[in-house]
C-alpha cells in the first residue's frame, strides 16, 4: 500500500482552542494554552507517524488585525499555512457565527484542498445549539465538513482524527520519521515560561514580553537553563518580579515543574528579566525574537 501524508494546517479567531485541539490530536503538550487571546504567536508543527501515514498539523496564531509589527509576523504565519495546507481546519468555538477577519474567510472559502470546520466547546452548550450552529457553518462555507467537538473533553475529536487520516493525499512523507515537531527544545522552554507569564499577569504585561533561552546545557541528569524574560518597559519589569521577587519566583517554579516534565530531567531554572524598549514594533527585534520569515 502506498504511503499517505500531508500537512493538516489549523486555523481560527484568537482563543477558540486551536492548541488544545492540536495538543490532543499530536497527543503531546507541544503548545501552550491559557485562556487569554493572543497566547500561540508562531507557527507551530506538531507530527503524527505511523507506517502508513505522517500528519503534519501546524498551530498558527488566532487571526489578528494587526496593531503593531508582531501581529504582522504572526499573520504572516497563518498566510503560509493557508497556502501549503493540504487539509485546512479551521477552528471555532460553540456560538461563533462568524470569522473576525474577513480577508481570511475569503481566502479560505476560495480554497480548492478539503476544509473541516471543528466547532469546538460544545461542553458548553446543548444538541439544539450544536445542530443550529453547524448549519451556520455550512452556510458560511458550504463544501466544509463540520465536526462538532470539544477539545478539552476529548469528545468526538476521535472521528475528526480518523476523517483526517481518509483524507490524507498519497506522499511520501516530509520529515524524517522519528520527528515530533519542527522546533528545537529551547523554542518549548521558552514557551513554557511565556504560558506562565500569561497565566497570572494582566493587561499589557504578557503581551509585552517575550523569552529568551540564552542558554540549554544538558549535563546529563540535569539541564542548566538560562532564560532572559524581556519586556517593553522598565515598570512592566517591577510587575514581572512583583513585591520581594515574588511573582517571578512563582513563574520560575511553575516553569521548571513543566520543563521536567516535558524533559523528563531535571531542571535548574534561572531567570532574568530585562527591557528591550518597544521589541514589539521593531522589525529588527523581531527577526531577532525568530518572528519574521
Ligand atoms: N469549555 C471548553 N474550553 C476549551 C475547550 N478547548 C479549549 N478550551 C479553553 O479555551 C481557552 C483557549 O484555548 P487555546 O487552546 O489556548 O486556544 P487558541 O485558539 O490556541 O488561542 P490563541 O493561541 O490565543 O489563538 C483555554 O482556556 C482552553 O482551556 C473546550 O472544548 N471546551
Ligand atoms: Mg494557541
Amino acid at each position: 500500500m502506498s504511503h499517505k501524508a500531508g500537512f493538516v494546517n489549523i486555523i481560527g479567531s484568537p482563543n477558540v482552542g486551536k492548541s488544545t485541539l492540536m495538543n490532543l490530536l499530536v497527543g503531546e503538550r507541544l503548545s501552550i494554552i491559557t485562556n487569554k487571546a493572543q497566547t500561540t504567536r508562531h507557527r507551530i508543527m506538531g507530527i503524527v507517524n505511523t507506517d502508513d501515514y505522517q500528519i503534519v498539523y501546524s498551530d498558527t496564531p488566532g487571526l489578528v488585525n494587526s496593531a503593531y509589527a508582531l501581529h504582522d509576523s504572526m499573520m504572516a504565519f497563518v498566510r503560509t499555512a493557508l497556502q501549503d495546507a493540504d487539509i485546512l481546519l479551521l477552528v471555532v468555538e460553540i456560538g461563533q457565527k462568524n470569522l473576525n477577519h474577513m480577508a481570511t474567510l475569503d481566502k479560505i472559502v476560495a480554497m480548492d484542498v478539503p476544509i473541516i470546520v471543528a466547532i469546538n466547546k460544545i461542553d458548553k452548550s446543548d444538541e439544539e445549539n450544536v445542530k443550529k450552529q453547524i448549519e451556520v457553518w455550512k452556510n458560511i462555507i458550504p463544501r466544509a465538513e463540520v465536526f462538532p467537538i470539544s477539545a478539552l473533553h476529548k469528545f468526538n475529536v476521535e472521528s475528526l482524527f480518523d476523517r483526517l487520516v481518509e483524507l490524507l493525499p498519497q506522499s511520501p512523507p516530509f520529515f524524517d520519521k522519528e520527528e515530533m515537531t519542527d522546533k528545537p527544545l529551547r523554542f518549548f522552554m521558552s514557551e513554557i515560561i511565556r504560558e506562565k507569564i500569561f497565566m497570572h499577569y494582566k493587561k499589557e504585561v504578557p503581551y509585552a514580553t517575550e523569552v529568551e533561552i540564552e542558554s540549554f546545557i544538558d549535563k546529563g541528569h540535569i539541564v542548566h537553563i538560562h532564560a532572559n524574560i524581556m519586556v517593553e518597559r522598565s515598570t512592566q519589569k517591577g510587575i514581572l518580579i512583583g513585591h520581594q521577587g515574588k511573582g517571578l519566583k512563582r513563574v520560575g517554579t511553575e516553569a521548571r515543574k513543566d520543563m521536567e516534565k516535558f524533559l523528563d530531567k531535571q531542571v535548574f531554572l534561572e531567570m532574568f528579566v530585562k527591557v528591550d524598549k518597544e521589541w514589539r514594533s521593531k522589525a529588527s527585534r523581531l527577526k531577532h525574537y525568530g518572528y519574521n520569515q
